[in-house]
């Protein structure tokens, strides 16, 4: 075995695109169904470096990039059903696209020319959420719903190592566990918090933190679609079966910057970087359809075509998009009208309207 699956990392496509079995985790998936995860993961890293060029063009005001996080997002994202709920970070656009959520909305709310941009409702997606760690608490007040509900779903929280040293995560796995919540904690370890290393958040690995918590808790080599597939289906059908929430660590690497205000080289050294490079989620993929001949150069050529459509058609559309009225910040304030607000906007336009048109 070429892979580095330890006893405490599940994995089951090396690096090199070679399949390992194993005992608890398998998945059985046909070369059509590798092949449409392959496409995922090229289209949104496709979406994401288009994003970023568009962030560096002015078009955007700032983006966080899922680079090397593609495996992760999609393989936990293809996982989810239609009734389930998912509550997303900043960096999630690859959940984002297995929700169906049009790239353009994500853009826009780094555009600032939306709120969010998509009905979380209609998508069972949530909107981003900055506040470190929040989502984790609205999550599992969710799940207690929908058990609530006897519903025939279950909740994923994303978020980062660094959330796990906020109060809220911690609180928010006090209530799943508690209330035996259906919820799947779906953390994603890339090694970094902006500038700060993984091990100023841990002592321990962080997956094990789950059990003092009273929930199972499981790393996976997060670079590995197929793994992180066969983890969060499990998870998630053991939260929808009355077992309760599960804490899934996807060890994976930041391989761009926090965001695009941010320079990692003034603080990670460039051989970090290379060494994963090496466990690209995207290019175990290929190798395991070129060496077992389930896909040839025709169809990773009509992905990079349709990466490269997509692309131009995202950068087209975000371009476009309108800017809204300054008055418009004042429209989703509260649900009803509200006397502050209405003075505020009324001495708002007026100032507005001295200026020369
Ligand atoms: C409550 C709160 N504190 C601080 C910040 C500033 N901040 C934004 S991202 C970030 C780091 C988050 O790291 P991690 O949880 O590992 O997620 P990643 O960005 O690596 O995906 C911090 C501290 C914030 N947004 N919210
Ligand atoms: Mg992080």
């Amino acid at each position: 075995m070429t892979g580095d699956a330890t006893p405490e990392l599940v994995q089951l496509l090396t690096p090199e695109g070679e399949r390992v079995e194993h005992p608890d985790y398998d998945i059985d998936l046909t070369p059509e169904e590798v092949k449409s995860l392959y496409r995922d993961l090229v289209l949104v890293r496709r979406i994401d470096l288009e994003a970023v060029a568009l962030q560096r063009q002015g078009e955007l005001g700032i983006w966080a990039s899922l680079l090397g996080q593609e495996a992760a997002q999609i393989g936990s994202g293809r996982a989810l059903t239609d009734a389930d709920m998912a509550f997303p970070t900043y960096r999630e656009h690859g959940v984002a696209w297995c929700r169906d959520v049009d790239p353009v909305k994500l853009l826009g709310l780094f555009r600032g020319v939306n709120h969010g941009g998509w009905d979380p409702a209609e998508h069972n997606f949530h909107l981003y959420t900055i506040v470190i760690g929040s989502q984790t608490l609205h999550a599992v007040g969710y799940a207690m719903g929908i058990q609530r509900d006897d519903a025939n779903a279950a909740t994923i929280a994303y978020f980062g190592d660094g959330a796990t040293s906020q109060g809220d995560v911690n609180e928010s796995f006090i209530w799943a566990s508690v209330f035996n919540a259906p919820i799947v904690f779906f953390c994603q370890n890339n090694q970094w918090a902006i500038s700060e290393p993984l091990e100023k958040q841990t002592r321990i690995p962080l997956y094990r933190r789950a059990s003092g918590f009273g929930f199972p808790g499981i790393r996976v080599d997060g670079n590995d679609v197929f793994a992180c597939l066969a983890v969060t289906r499990k998870a998630l059908s053991d939260a929808r079966s009355g077992q309760g929430p599960t804490l899934i660590e996807a060890f994976t690497y930041r391989m761009g910057a926090h965001t695009t205000t941010d320079d990692p080289t003034r603080y990670r050294v460039a051989s970090e970087l290379e060494a994963w490079k090496l466990k690209d989620p995207i290019e175990r993929v290929k190798a395991y359809l070129f060496k077992n001949e389930h896909a040839d150069q025709d169809f990773f050529d009509s992905v990079e075509a349709e990466a490269d459509k997509l692309g131009a058609d995202v950068r087209k559309r975000c371009i476009e998009m309108p800017d809204p009225s300054p008055l418009d910040m004042y429209e989703h304030v509260y649900r009803d009208p509200h006397l502050l607000i209405d003075e505020e906007r009324a001495t708002y336009a007026a100032y507005l309207e001295g200026f020369e048109r």
